[in-house]
């Protein structure tokens, strides 16, 4: 590169993603076909509209790689309808709100404070300005049950058009038929954003939401889907709201689409078509019930009791007297990366709270089976006992780099 200065950040990059585990449940290493396609020439080009229906000349192969990625989306998530051009998960969020509501209309969905997402309707977003956004919580927050009789009751009394499964901080499988019959019985649609959750249900590690008669899916498509950081909305069976989600995404919100970004969607869902996802994503689930059951050992208290799938929650103020923050910060010295993250009715602040998540996407991505996955979670434990003795951390951070340089980050997948 002529720019030495970027240049090196990116090898700084590469260098820090090379040598630590990353543990942070929303991220992922993708394949050096998806990267080539990324920083592909599709880069150049404005290709506002849809194929076949564009603005601008020049689009055979626009159209070409676009209709790709909406064809393997489809057969990936059986559905009939895909739109690959929501830049992320937001946007996609915003424009399946747009499509299907009407302002002020009502939408039930999952309480942020229990494991939902900013973009579903957190009071500093603008589209809590122009919808209503009404919650359901756990019944039990120590098995992450949800309250589904009062889901039944705020949806009778509240009349939500809209009933939103998905979360970001949830580690349990939600029961999509039970709230497809509690949308049914109130005359409302229903959307799950299954960002989080991806690359499990691709890889039928996790229940598909479209299987229950979900009307709508939305996803980013760079966390456990393994694809380039952006956006999708898949649609059920539906025309009628397949267009309205198109109009929707543009030109109701957006602009030119990402053409770049498209063609390594269209990579990453041929990727997660193929056999060797389905291990990839069952090892996923398997590894973080791994790192669970040593947390639950050690009596360190998690959020849903468990996990279903890649992500775990752990409340470590209480059980262990440490706050997320200082968990982020210490476990940052060491090489591994996860997150604080607020736990459920937390008494502590978001900048603070008393939790932190972690997932195993990526360090399955890198190979790690249950024994490493084991071994990781017990180092974590092993610093936040000993948040202050440089010696230990110093070990801990050579054995992390050990293990980081023992499973190098692949450039294929089978
Ligand atoms: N930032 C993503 C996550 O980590 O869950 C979602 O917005």
């Amino acid at each position: 590169m002529k720019d030495k200065k970027v240049e090196k950040l990116i090898k700084l990059e590469e260098k820090r993603q090379r040598e630590g585990l990353e543990l942070i449940p929303s991220e992922n290493y993708v394949s050096q076909d998806v990267l080539t396609a990324n920083g592909s020439v599709f880069t150049n080009k404005y290709s506002e509209g849809y194929p076949g229906k564009r603005y601008y000349g020049g689009q055979d192969y626009t159209d070409q790689v676009e209709l790709l990625a909406i064809e393997r989306a489809c057969k990936l998530f059986g559905c009939k309808y895909a739109n690959v051009q929501p830049h992320a998960g937001a946007p996609a969020n915003i424009a399946a709100y747009f499509a299907l509501l009407e302002p002020g209309d009502t939408v039930l969905g999952m309480d942020l404070s229990h494991g939902g997402h900013l973009t579903h309707g957190h009071p500093v977003t603008h589209v809590s300005k122009i919808f209503r956004f009404v919650r359901y919580k756990m019944k039990n927050i120590e098995t992450g049950e949800i309250d589904y009789d009062e889901m039944l009751r705020v949806a009778k009394k509240e009349k939500p058009k809209l009933i939103l499964a998905g979360f970001s901080a949830y580690t349990r499988e939600l029961n999509y038929k039970k709230i497809v019959d509690i949308a049914k019985e109130v005359g409302a649609l229903t959307m799950a954003d299954m960002s989080h959750i991806a690359g499990l249900i691709a890889g039928k590690a996790a229940k598909n939401p479209f299987d229950y008669g979900f009307d709508i899916i939305t996803t980013t498509t760079h966390k456990t889907l393994r694809g380039p950081r952006g956006g999708m909305i898949l649609v059920r069976e539906s025309e009628e709201i397949a267009k309205k989600i198109d109009k929707s995404v543009f030109p109701g919100l957006q602009g030119g689409p990402l053409m770049h970004n498209i063609a390594a969607k269209a990579v990453c869902f041929d990727e997660a078509l193929r056999p060797g996802f389905k291990k990839y994503a069952t090892q996923i689930v398997k590894n973080a019930k791994a790192m669970a059951e040593v947390f639950k050992n050690n009596n360190v208290r998690l959020i849903g009791g468990g996990t279903d799938n890649h992500c775990v929650l752990a409340d470590i103020h209480s059980s262990l007297g440490v706050s997320g923050k200082e968990a982020q910060t210490v476990l940052d010295e060491v090489g591994i990366t996860l997150n604080m993250n607020m736990i459920a009715d937390d008494p502590r602040k978001p900048m603070d709270p008393s939790g932190i998540r972690f997932g195993t996407p990526a360090i399955t991505t890198r190979g790690f089976k249950e024994k490493e996955c084991k071994r990781v979670a017990e180092l974590i434990l092993e610093v936040l006992r000993n948040k202050d003795d440089e010696k230990l951390k110093q070990r801990v951070h050579k054995e992390i780099k050990a293990l980081a340089k023992r499973f190098p980050i692949p450039k294929t997948f089978n």
